[in-house]
């Protein structure tokens, strides 16, 4: 069960975000309501929400789960491999203090983005990707290991970060899209597959129990209630422009 979270209000420079969806520009104040939208949905599913100033010098710095693994016992502040957002990891520091005493840091050459990493009880799925690279997930793995927690590499290719393609429902729930419907690390896990046509809606995150899945992707929302799951449709739309999904506003631990 999470009790905390963490989240960064949008800056208006958000408009400069990095992206490859072609979805057009994300509208400011649209990305405003429904920020707020999601921060109040974390807070309703029980959450003390840590709401960090917007951030104008960086454009990402909405992106908040980039900067930072949260496990039980240790943060870790990562070294993201996106040059424009290298330096987020200094807005993230003070925070994470406040709550833990045991904090590690992600060094160069090693790259990691929090995007890349998927928890699943005491293991650990670190996606390779353009952002994270194998000297920074291996950085991690030594990290959780002195926990006596596990963590596997993933290779990806299709998609920005390995949680953009996969999320873990608890109760061995994976929802997978495209390259990982197929991966054999995957295979212990009951999978519930997006389809092709919702590959975004393969960011879902789990709260406590319910399941917050982005609105609008009708047949991804119908499989997570069928598995179980209460739900809570979220407008995701300004942010799906800049490629962030459910779980990347937020911090959890
Ligand atoms: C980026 O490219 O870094 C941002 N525009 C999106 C980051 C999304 N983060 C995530 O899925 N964890």
């Amino acid at each position: 069960m999470f009790k905390n979270a963490i989240v960064r209000k949008p800056c208006p420079n958000m408009v400069n975000g990095i992206t490859e969806a072609n979805l057009g520009k994300p509208d400011y104040h649209k990305a405003l309501l429904q920020h707020a939208r999601y921060v109040n949905v974390l807070r309703q599913l029980g959450l003390k929400i840590n709401v960090l100033d917007a951030d104008n010098r960086f454009p990402d710095s909405v992106f908040v789960e980039d900067v930072a693994v949260c496990t039980p016992d240790c943060a870790v502040i990562t070294n993201p491999g996106a040059p424009s957002r290298n330096q987020e990891t200094n807005l993230i520091k003070d925070i994470i203090h406040k709550h833990y005493e045991q904090i590690y840091q992600i060094k160069p050459p090693g790259t990691l983005e929090g995007g890349d990493v998927m928890t699943v009880g005491s293991e650990y799925f670190i996606g390779l990707s353009y952002r994270t690279n194998e000297d920074g997930a291996q950085q991690l793995i030594d990290i959780l290991e002195r926990y006596n927690l596990s963590a596997h590499m993933v290779d990806l290719n299709e998609v920005l970060h390995l949680k953009t393609g996969v999320s873990y429902l608890e109760n061995n729930n994976l929802l997978v899209c495209g390259e990982f419907k197929e991966k054999s690390i995957f295979d212990s896990f009951n999978k519930i597959e997006v389809p092709d046509d919702e590959t975004y809606a393969a960011s879902c995150l789990w709260i406590n129990g319910t399941v917050l899945v982005p609105a609008g992707f009708a047949k991804t929302k119908k499989k997570v209630e069928d598995a179980g799951y209460a739900i809570i449709e979220l407008e995701m739309t300004e942010f799906e422009k800049l490629d962030g999904g459910m779980s990347c506003l937020s911090l959890r631990f």
